[in-house]
C-alpha cells in the first residue's frame, strides 16, 4: 500500500481527501510544460476543447479533453501508476481505468465559480464509485480557485445534473434539506498537493480573481467491471460501446490492478 490507511478511512468516510507529495516537484514541471503546451497550441485537434473565449462556459471552465491522446507528456501522467494506484486503494477497487482526462483552466478576467455539483450524474456508468484526481500545477486558494467539498454528500446517491453554466441550487433540492452548506471545506493546496474526490460528493470552485490562468489536470478514474449505461456522453458516442457491457480495452486503459 503507498496511502496511509489514515487517508483511506478519510476519503471513504468524507467522500475526498488531500493527498501530498504523490508526484515529485520534477514531474509537476513537467507537467506543467506539457498542459501549458497542449491548452495553448491551436491546432491541437483530438483534445476536444469544450467551449471557445467569450464563451459562458468557458467563463466557468477553460477545459480540453483526453490531452492523452494528443500529447505523450500528458499521456505520461494520465496514465501514471502511482496516482492510478493512489485511487484504487482510496475507492477501493481491484483494478482502476482511466475515463478520460480533462485539463481544466479558469481563466482570468470575467471568471465565474464553478457552481456546486456532483460528476457522476454526468457519466454513463451504471455503477458509481468512480473518481477524480484534481492535480494543480501551482498554489491554489480562494483567490484563484481552490475546491470546496461537503463531506459526507458521498453518501446521497446519485441526483439531477447541475447545468454548470445556469446552475440550480444543489443545497434546495428537496432530498437536500438536511444538508448544511455551511460544512463545506475549503481546500487551497500549495504546489505538489492533490485531492481526490468521489464522483458523488458534492463540489464547488472558487472563481480566479488572480491575473494568470488556474491550470489544473484532473483525472478521472473508475473501477474495472464498470458498466456502460448507455447514455450519450461526448467520450463514449461513436464508440461503438455496448450499453450495460463493461467499460474494457485502450480507450480506457487499465492502469492498475491488484
Ligand atoms: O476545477 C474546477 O473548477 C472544477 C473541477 C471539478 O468540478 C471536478 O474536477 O470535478
Amino acid at each position: 500500500m503507498q496511502l496511509p490507511q489514515s487517508k483511506i478511512d478519510f476519503y471513504q468516510t468524507n467522500g475526498f481527501v488531500q493527498i501530498d507529495n504523490l508526484l515529485t516537484p520534477a514531474e509537476l514541471d513537467e507537467l506543467s510544460g506539457a498542459i501549458d503546451e497542449v491548452m495553448l497550441d491551436s491546432t491541437a485537434e483530438v483534445a476536444l476543447q469544450t467551449d471557445k473565449a467569450g464563451g459562458n462556459y468557458y467563463k466557468v471552465l477553460n477545459q480540453r479533453v483526453n490531452t492523452w491522446r494528443d500529447h505523450g507528456v500528458m499521456a505520461k501522467f494520465s496514465l501514471n501508476e502511482k496516482i492510478a494506484r493512489a485511487a484504487m486503494e482510496l475507492s477501493g477497487a481491484s483494478g482502476i481505468r482511466l475515463f478520460h482526462d480533462h485539463a481544466l483552466w479558469k481563466m482570468p478576467g470575467d471568471s465565474k465559480p464553478t457552481p456546486w455539483h456532483q460528476d457522476f450524474p454526468y457519466w454513463p456508468m451504471h455503477e458509481p464509485g468512480a473518481l477524480s484526481a484534481w492535480i494543480p500545477m501551482h498554489d491554489v486558494d480562494e483567490e484563484n480557485g481552490c475546491m470546496m467539498f461537503v463531506p459526507g454528500t458521498q453518501n446521497k446517491g446519485k441526483l439531477t445534473g447541475i447545468d454548470l453554466v445556469n446552475p440550480q441550487d444543489i443545497f434546495a433540492f428537496e432530498e437536500n434539506k438536511d444538508i448544511n452548506r455551511n460544512t463545506a471545506v475549503k481546500v487551497p493546496l500549495k504546489k505538489g498537493q492533490m485531492t481526490f474526490h468521489n464522483g458523488l460528493t458534492f463540489h464547488y470552485a472558487h472563481a480566479n480573481k488572480s491575473s494568470q490562468p488556474r491550470r489544473v489536470l484532473a483525472l478521472i478514474f473508475f473501477p474495472d467491471g464498470t458498466r456502460f449505461n448507455g447514455k450519450p456522453h461526448v467520450i463514449t458516442d461513436g464508440k461503438g460501446l455496448v450499453a450495460d457491457e463493461p467499460f474494457k480495452g485502450g480507450l480506457f486503459p487499465l492502469i492498475v490492478k491488484k
